[in-house]
């Protein structure tokens, strides 16, 4: 194994992809991950890259603010339970170019792996959540989270809607994501229009439901990011469990207006207004 795969960057890299895996969230090459590298990060993985053989191919996005940056995806095609397996076969890095609209491997993805195919999806929302959050956010995690994609085949696809529920079934979830869940209509995955989608919402939202496919998810680090996912996901399940045990109606006892502003108060959060009554 290469020194490169005990990098800090790669190692929490590699256990995001693990951890999806164990939660469900990535049959066969469901989901793809990709993080803005750190100085120090491309500073120690810098020995190890090679740009020999690799060619700019074009993005068809454009970011200027992203010339130059590096990041660590996973590969098209690529499945998640394989990339403590053959790490440098299912992820890589790549470097942005000048103009900040094409990409070239420095690094991994051997046997001819590509970033995957969300990668101007990622691109654009690193970009979007980077301006919005002054460069602290650095990861998009985008996930076959089961049982937001159920409650998106019973639900309007409606941010309001998504977003009190969520919050109304586990009392910290307000905390965790104040301004609620964004939410795509159904669409082609892997395009420019859902990648152009997607990147308005996330200006203000760290979360996006991709209706009857799965979350995007935006985070500072690797832990708040596949946490976010997780708190998420987790709500989904316990609504969809009470509304099951309850015949299929709206569960009676679902948290207050009244008390989701109380936990805010307490500590000390602002949530989104026009999503509460
Ligand atoms: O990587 O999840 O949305 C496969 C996907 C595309
Ligand atoms: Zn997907």
């Amino acid at each position: 194994m290469s020194m490169i795969q005990e990098a800090n960057c790669i190692r929490r890299f590699k256990r995001v992809c693990g951890d999806g895996w164990d939660q469900g969230w990535h049959e066969r090459n469901g989901g793809n991950l990709t993080y803005r590298m750190t100085e120090e990060d491309v500073k120690v993985c810098m020995p190890y890259f090679t740009i020999k053989g690799h060619e700019w191919v074009d993005m068809g996005v454009k970011a200027p603010e992203l010339a130059g940056a590096f990041f660590v995806t996973t590969g098209s095609g690529k499945y998640m339970r394989k990339v403590a397996l053959d790490t440098s076969d299912c992820i890589g890095i790549v470097e942005i170019n000048e103009t900040g609209d094409a990409w070239r491997i420095v690094w991994g993805l051997t046997n001819g792996g590509r970033p995957t195919s969300e990668f101007p999806t990622h691109f654009m929302n690193h970009s979007v959540r980077m301006k919005a959050t002054d460069g602290a956010n650095r990861v998009i995690y985008h996930a076959h989270t089961p049982n937001i994609i159920t409650l998106s085949t019973l639900i309007e696809p409606d941010a309001r809607r998504y977003s009190r529920i969520l919050w109304k079934s586990m009392t910290e979830c307000i905390i965790i994501f104040p301004e609620g869940v964004g939410v795509v209509p159904w669409m082609v995955p892997g395009g420019a229009e859902i990648a152009q989608a997607t990147s308005e919402l996330m200006q203000t939202y760290e979360a996006v439901v991709w209706t009857q496919h799965g979350l995007f998810c935006s985070g500072s680090d690797f832990d708040e990011t596949f946490g976010l996912m997780h708190t998420i996901e987790k709500s989904a399940g316990l609504y969809l469990s009470a509304r099951a045990a309850q015949g299929g109606s709206e569960p009676a006892y679902l948290i207050a207006d009244d008390e989701l502003r109380q936990v805010c108060t307490a500590f000390g959060v602002s949530p989104n207004d026009a999503f509460l009554d």
